[in-house]
């Protein structure tokens, strides 16, 4: 029927609808988001793993101060290079379909630069760092003023660093904060 032939096998399609949340269909959108970013790697394979610096051509992560991260923490590889699966697993999270808790899972991951599973001082920093832009400069001072404020107010066990569940409280507090990470398909 279809004047193209897909890439995909019925079976391949059937494990990504089960594996994500989007649709067969939805897949397909996805894929061919993935291809206009390198069409003549992805034209002969569905599966190419692409480098990060291609993989921030799509405008929206280009628009977002955390585009670079959100491609490391779905890297299979670590280093930001994607391949069509960690792209697919991107955008499903990052979808409007996904469930808000496990959006709020992955932002954390994101935010926790140096993976030890809690944020500290040092993530949030560079989590203002990035929401402010590089040609801002922020006044050290009140940088730490800031930190130390939303430690205050999240902090709840005083350890110095936010666990996922202290976490919780922050984008309970503002939804709007992780909305910034939705992306359509
Ligand atoms: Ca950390
Ligand atoms: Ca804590």
């Amino acid at each position: 029927m279809g004047q193209k032939s897909s890439q995909f096998s019925a079976e391949e399609l059937n494990d990504y609808q089960d594996l994500t949340y989007f649709t067969k269909k939805e897949v397909l959108i996805a894929h061919e988001k993935f291809k206009s970013l390198a069409p003549e790697k992805v034209g002969h394979n569905k599966n190419a793993k692409l480098a990060l610096n291609k993989v921030l051509k799509l405008p929206e992560l280009a628009a977002n101060p955390f585009g670079e991260r959100m491609c490391q923490v779905f890297s299979s590889s670590q280093d930001g290079d994607c391949t069509f699966e960690d792209f697919l697993d991107m955008m499903s999270v990052f979808s409007s379909m996904a469930p808000a808790d496990v959006k709020a899972e992955h932002v954390f991951r994101i935010f926790d630069f140096d993976g030890d599973d809690m944020l500290g001082v040092g993530d949030i920093k560079k989590v203002i760092q990035c929401l402010i832009g590089e040609q801002n400069v922020f006044n050290d001072n009140d940088l730490k003023r800031l930190v130390h404020k939303i430690f205050e107010e999240v902090d709840f066990d005083d350890d110095g660093a936010l666990s996922f569940s202290e976490f919780e409280h922050v984008t309970d507090m503002c939804p709007d904060f992780v909305k910034m990470f939705n992306i359509k398909l």
